[in-house]
């Protein structure tokens, strides 16, 4: 059966975010539910993982887990952005053992096998449940278009990553005819800072090693600064690796402490493939932009890391 019969079909349905929900996940997922209201359906939302405080400014937010997860109250699940069943958290098992479920999704690779998949290749998923909304003829609001923008504006760093194409622009461009609040999603999500996470970054970037020789630079995050400053360890300071690729630097890394030991946030300018560097400790994720992680002193993984961004800039026919 086709999947559009498949959720015209459906009564009661639950949707699902990944863990460690990210923009696109957050987005495509308030923006679907609030398409399926309008169809009638009865829907809840759930995630493995809280929805950090600063998803907030979409009301929907508040949704998510609302309701203990029962797999028999629904006859539809839906995991949206989901590329592996991991991703469920403690869902997984019921996920997987559920007879009726629909995977949408816009990554390439992914072992998750849903009952049903549609899998198409876009900058975002929000793109793809965009046009999944113009085929059940919901007709698109403010309450749809906004999250789908900010889930849009996650997956493509603000249509500045290399995945931003014609169609990523076409339909941020009719989200925003039908209503998206385009200044509330910079204002609100992206550029909104706490003064503990500004102060908390100073102190990273202050404190970076910086190699000339090779042209990288290691950063960290202790517990003991988040302490100082107040801030959250949830304060998203990996992306201050970037603030050294714009001074020219190949590689950049932030290694973050955090209760379950260290999350590494690795960025390399465009030539540069950070994703071979985050491989050999066991992690990865894009070329540009990959993590990994450490159970180890931060001195112990500044030198691991250290040891393998030289032999990558060495020895890589880059
Ligand atoms: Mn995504």
């Amino acid at each position: 059966m086709n999947y559009i019969k498949i959720i015209k079909r459906a009564k009661n349905i639950a949707l699902f975010s990944h863990s460690s929900p990210d923009p696109d996940t957050v987005g495509s997922v308030i923006g679907f539910y609030n398409a399926l209201l309008k169809l009638g359906k009865n829907v809840d939302l759930f995630c493995a993982d809280k929805i950090p405080e600063s998803y907030s400014f979409l009301e929907d937010t508040i949704k998510f887990n609302e309701k203990s997860f029962n797999k028999e109250n629904y006859d539809l699940l839906i995991a949206v952005d989901i590329a592996s069943s991991h991703m469920f958290g403690e869902f997984e098992n019921d996920f997987m053992s559920h007879d009726n479920t629909l995977r949408i999704d816009h990554h390439q690779k992914g072992e998750l096998q849903a009952k049903h998949n549609v899998v198409e290749i876009y900058s975002a998923c929000a793109i793809l449940i965009y046009k999944i909304i113009e085929k059940l003829k919901v007709k698109i609001d403010k309450k749809i278009a906004t999250p789908l923008y900010l889930a849009i504006c996650g997956d493509t760093g603000i249509f500045r990553n290399n995945n931003t194409d014609s169609v990523t622009f076409d339909v941020a461009g009719k989200l925003l005819e039908k209503g998206a609040e385009i200044r509330r999603v910079y204002a609100e999500f992206f550029d909104k800072k706490s003064v503990a996470y500004v102060k908390l970054s100073s102190s990273v970037l202050l404190n970076a090693k910086i190699n000339d020789e090779y042209g990288f630079v290691i950063m960290s995050a202790p517990k003991e600064d988040y302490e100082k400053y107040g801030a959250s360890t949830d304060e998203n300071v990996g992306n201050l690796a970037n603030t050294y690729l714009n001074c020219g630097y190949k590689v950049a890394v932030v290694i973050k402490e955090k209760e379950d030991g260290l999350h590494c946030s690795l960025r390399s300018k465009f030539e540069y493939d950070c994703s071979k560097i985050a491989e050999k400790f066991a992690g990865g994720g894009h070329k540009n932009a990959s993590g990994c992680k450490f159970e180890t002193t931060i001195a112990e993984a500044e030198k691991e890391l250290e040891k393998e961004i030289i032999n990558y800039l060495t020895n890589e026919n880059i």
